[in-house]
């Protein structure tokens, strides 16, 4: 009995003097486990004579539970203690200023993607995307680009070692036509999109990047013809530059792709002193900018990408946005759009939550 007592009395010490949880369960295993002295205690009492066992075992049974007790009440003090703990170590102090300046910003070039889509979202048109790996079928057979074509090798296209598993060269789109190309195979016409991305040309200076962006737009349908192209992009480029006094000029060219072909420019008035980058003035108060190209979708083209062209007729255009981006923010060196310099982003950068609509004017404030 007497042992039973120093070693009730040993096992609530060591409960009392359990630090943490650890220590705590040890505790436990000593006294309650499967080979803790309580429950060989309890083995005992089968091989006592029923007196014997009725004498020992309220002692042994008391203890058992009196040990038990302290361990959920040092378990559950222990618990308290380490939860204060955290609290206080995790402490926030709300009291803390915020940053200087809310760091990021949207970059000018999708600033400006944004903008091209909210504008000809609303004249019907549709964004899309394709492939920046493309083969050469669709970057320029399609596009009435054979292999011998001069305009492949004006292209200055970067080609990759690989070839497709049917043959075709591999290369980094030069233009995003063949986006519109894929478009016309996948979804016939009338079709209506324009298709914004990244192209690559292997070319270096002040005024061209290797990478650069585009926006292209087509428009395939019944009886489609100039004058439509010609409101589509006088339509654009007044809700662009959000100015009424702007005029389309398109003047004869080649592209391969279109025909005929014509070079865009956008004349405007340069009376009131309004400040444009670039133009060139052709009488006084009225200049003319080249902003783009653009023609009647070329018969071969619509063949190559499954239409008849007896039935279907299209536009097309070409626009460069980090060009038209620097004209209208007043950029004047194309290079630094690829610095990723952050001085240069919180200036030029655009806050996210200034989404472009039209009915507050698609353009960001500064
Ligand atoms: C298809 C058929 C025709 C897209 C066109 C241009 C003229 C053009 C340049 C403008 C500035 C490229 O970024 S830039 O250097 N683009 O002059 N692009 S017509 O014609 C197409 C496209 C797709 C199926």
């Amino acid at each position: 009995m007497s042992e039973l007592h120093n070693q009730k009395a040993a096992a609530l010490a060591a409960i009392a003097a359990a630090s943490d949880l650890t220590a705590l369960e040890e505790t436990r295993l000593a006294a309650l486990g499967k080979k803790g002295w309580v429950s060989l205690a309890l083995k005992t009492l089968g091989q006592m004579s029923p007196e014997e066992r009725a004498a020992a075992a309220p002692a042994i049974q008391a203890a058992r539970a009196e040990i038990a007790d302290a361990l959920d009440a040092k378990k559950a003090a222990l618990e308290a203690a380490e939860l204060a703990a955290r609290l206080a170590s995790e402490t926030v102090d709300l009291t803390l200023p915020t940053p200087a300046q809310p760091k990021g910003s949207v970059h000018p070039v999708s600033q400006v993607m944004d903008e091209l889509a909210e504008i000809f979202a609303d004249l019907g048109f549709a964004v899309a995307t394709g492939p920046e790996i493309e083969d050469d079928w669709h970057n320029f057979t399609a596009l009435n680009m054979d292999e011998t074509h001069p305009a492949r090798a004006m292209h200055d296209t970067f080609y990759f070692s690989d070839k497709t598993a049917d043959g075709k060269d591999v290369l980094l789109r030069t233009h995003t036509s063949p986006v519109q190309i894929r478009s016309m195979l996948d979804q016939g016409a009338p079709i209506r999109i324009i298709a914004p991305g990244r192209v690559y040309r292997s070319d270096s200076d002040a005024t061209h990047t290797p990478m650069f962006h585009q926006v292209e737009g087509l428009v395939i349908d019944r009886d489609i013809h100039l004058g439509h192209l010609k409101w589509t992009l006088e339509t654009f480029f007044k809700a662009f530059f959000e100015r009424e006094d702007i005029t389309l000029r398109l003047r004869p060219s080649y592209f391969p792709f279109t025909e005929p072909s014509v070079e865009v420019d956008v004349g405007y008035s340069t009376e009131g002193g309004r400040r444009v980058v670039g133009g060139h003035g052709d009488a006084p108060g009225h200049a003319w900018m080249e902003l783009g190209g653009s023609g009647m979708v070329n018969a071969r083209v619509l063949e190559f990408a499954g239409l008849d062209p007896k039935e279907w007729q299209g536009f097309a255009f070409g626009l460069g946005i980090d060009r038209i981006a620097m004209l209208k923010y007043g950029m004047n060196d194309l290079r630094a759009f690829f610095d990723g310099d952050p001085r240069w982003l919180a200036h030029y950068g655009f806050s996210p939550f200034d989404q472009p609509t039209l009915s507050a004017g698609v353009g960001a404030r500064a």
